[in-house]
C-alpha cells in the first residue's frame, strides 16, 4: 500500500470526461528510458485527452532526464540540479524555471534529490514570428499583475506574450478567501499543480477540495472556478495553450 493510501480504496481523485483531479495518493511512478536514477509521474498526456504532457520527474542525487523533442518547460519543486545544453550547464533550484525550444537537447541532472515539473507541447509555428528562444528565470523575481483588477489574486506570467510562444505558464496566488471573479469557460485547456494552500475548485458541475500537491487537468470549455480557503493564501502553477487562433 502506498504512503497515505486509505485501506478502503477511498480517494479524492476523480476522473471525469472533462477533467482529472489527481491527488498525491494516486500518483504512480514509472520508469522511462530518458530518465536515469529516477522516475516520472505522468499527470496529463494524449492518453487522457490532453494536447500536451505534464509530468513530475523525481530524481535521486546524480539522476538525470534527457529530452530533445517538442518545447519543454521546467519548474523546480524541490531540491537542486543543473540544466545542461551544448552551450553549458546552469544551476536550477526551487522556484526557478526554464523553457527549451523544440529540438534542443537538454539534460536535467540532480545535484540533490529533486522534483521538477516538465511540461512538453508540440510546437505550433507562426509565420514570421521567429523561433522561440531559450529562457530561464526565477518565479519570485517576476513582477505580478492583478487579475482583471481583482483584489486578492496575483498572476505571474513565466513566458512572455510574444508571437513565437504558443503556450502560457503562470502562477496564480490567491489571498485567503479570494476567488476567481467569474466562472471561466474557454477554448484553452489547463494543467494545474497546487503549490501551496487549499481551496474549492468547481470543475464542470462538481465541486472539489483542492490541496497543495494536487494536480488538475481541465479540458477545453470545462467550466472552472476557484476560491482559496478563508484562513490561508493559496497558489498554483497553471498551463494553457495560448496565443494561437484555433484552426477553422
Ligand atoms: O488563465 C486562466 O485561464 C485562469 N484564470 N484559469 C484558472 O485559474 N482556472
Ligand atoms: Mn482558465
Amino acid at each position: 500500500m502506498g504512503v497515505g493510501s486509505p485501506a478502503n480504496g477511498e480517494t479524492r481523485s476523480r476522473r471525469q470526461a472533462a477533467y482529472l483531479l489527481q491527488t498525491p495518493d494516486t500518483f504512480v511512478r514509472t520508469p522511462v528510458p530518458e530518465v536515469t536514477r529516477g522516475a516520472v509521474i505522468v499527470h496529463a498526456s494524449p492518453a487522457l485527452g490532453a494536447e500536451f504532457v505534464w509530468m513530475t520527474v523525481e530524481l535521486e542525487r546524480g539522476g538525470s532526464l534527457t529530452t530533445r523533442q517538442h518545447s519543454r518547460f521546467f519548474y523546480v519543486l524541490e531540491g537542486e540540479g543543473t540544466l545542461g545544453s551544448p552551450e553549458g550547464d546552469s544551476g536550477m533550484t526551487v522556484g526557478e524555471f526554464a523553457y527549451a525550444p523544440p529540438g534542443a537537447a537538454r539534460t536535467l541532472t540532480a545535484i540533490d534529490a529533486m522534483r521538477c515539473v516538465v511540461i512538453a507541447k508540440q510546437y505550433e509555428p507562426w509565420p514570421d514570428a521567429g523561433f522561440p528562444r531559450e529562457l530561464r528565470g526565477r518565479e519570485s523575481a517576476l513582477a505580478s499583475q492583478r487579475l482583471e483588477e481583482c483584489p486578492g489574486i496575483e498572476v505571474r506570467c513565466l513566458l512572455p506574450l510574444e508571437p513565437c510562444f504558443d503556450f502560457a505558464v503562470n502562477t496564480m496566488t490567491y489571498a485567503a478567501g479570494a476567488a476567481l471573479p467569474q466562472v471561466e469557460i474557454h477554448y484553452m485547456e489547463h494543467g494545474l499543480l497546487m503549490l501551496a494552500g487549499s481551496g474549492t475548485y468547481r470543475l464542470g458541475k462538481d465541486v472539489h477540495r483542492a490541496e497543495a500537491g494536487d494536480f488538475i487537468w481541465m479540458e477545453a470549455y470545462c467550466p472552472q472556478w476557484f476560491q482559496a480557503d478563508a484562513d490561508e493564501p493559496a497558489k498554483y502553477l497553471i498551463y494553457k495553450n495560448f496565443n494561437r487562433m484555433p484552426l477553422l
